[in-house]
């Protein structure tokens, strides 16, 4: 008798840069979630899919539950809980070697939700540890916080154990037919990804707190055969900000388009020629966005 068909959605939760959408790529096989040495760079719900034989897990990539307090912190908290509904399955990841409050507080977030969503423990960057045999007191100690479906130490960068986390994922899918058809890898439009990719360049190439600022927005996306042309405008807040991301001579937007270019090939499946405009938001533009 063949396998039955199981199928459902995996939240991936826990504190921000624990390295949740390194992972999500890791498991998906490609790269589709931003990822950078920043806290909330992950700012939507981006969902990932992968199909393994009988077996199709829909990954919720969900951004972090940040330590600070404010609107921002708000706003991204209400996107975790978005990721959690639904979910057969919570991958609950944290850093080995780093407990903290912050962990913590995931955790009770993800048991007051009750039955239903049992947290598989993921722990990652176990490529930071240079003797294996030091992890096993830490996954005993982690044992005892929670009753977890199972504690999987991974390294989301490195591919290690990968494959056995996503065993144990298949195992914990509920039998169920298949949502998306089996080449599909996630429901993120184009423009989506697009802004997500150029959003993650501005993270990991621009100073402290600007980048939280630019907005990327795509104003074309057009098909010519297996080239994809997209224009994409940055937008900024003040005209000083725009000279910083124009860079000296243009480099850092020459560089930003590059790279964002290079990941979004394989994303988009085709070749993509990408213009970058940077532009400053008018005041008008700024006042609706407050609204
Ligand atoms: N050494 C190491 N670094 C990792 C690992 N996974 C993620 N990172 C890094 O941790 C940082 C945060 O990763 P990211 O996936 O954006 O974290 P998120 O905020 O939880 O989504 C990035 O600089 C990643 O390269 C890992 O397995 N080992
Ligand atoms: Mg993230």
């Amino acid at each position: 008798m063949s396998e039955p068909s199981r199928c459902g959605t995996v939240a991936i939760v826990g504190c921000p840069n624990v390295g949740k959408s390194t992972l999500l790529n890791r498991l998906i096989g490609r790269k589709l979630s931003a990822t950078s040495g920043r806290p909330c760079t992950t700012r939507h719900r981006v969902l990932g899919i992968s199909t393994h034989g009988a077996a199709q897990a829909i990954y919720v990539d969900t951004p972090g539950l940040g330590l600070a307090h404010g609107r921002r912190d708000r706003s991204l908290s209400a996107a975790v809980e978005n990721g959690l509904d639904g979910a057969v399955l919570a991958l609950f990841v944290c850093e080995q070697g780093r407990w903290g409050d912050g962990d913590e507080r995931v955790l009770q977030r993800l048991l007051d939700r009750g039955i239903g969503l049992r947290p598989l423990l993921v722990l990652n960057k176990i490529d930071r540890i240079a003797d294996a045999v030091a992890l096993l007191p830490q996954l005993e100690r982690l044992a005892t916080r929670a009753d977890f479906a199972d504690l999987v130490p991974v390294s989301a960068l490195k591919n290690r154990n990968i494959e056995r986390l996503r065993a144990c994922v298949h195992r914990h899918l509920p039998v169920a037919e298949h949502r998306f058809t089996a080449g599909c890898h996630t429901d993120c439009t184009p423009q989506f990804l697009v802004e997500e990719m150029l959003r993650e360049q501005l993270m990991r190439r621009l100073g402290d707190e600007l980048p939280y600022t630019v907005r990327p927005h795509v104003e074309q996306l057009q098909w010519r055969g297996d080239l994809c042309r997209i224009h994409a405008v940055l937008e900024v807040q003040r005209e000083s900000q725009r000279a910083i991301v124009i860079g000296r001579g243009g480099r850092s937007l020459k560089s930003i388009g590059t790279a964002a270019r290079l990941d979004l090939e394989p994303l988009l499946g085709g070749r993509v020629g990408l213009r970058l405009w940077v532009r400053v938001a008018s005041p008008q533009a700024a006042a609706s966005a407050v609204n």
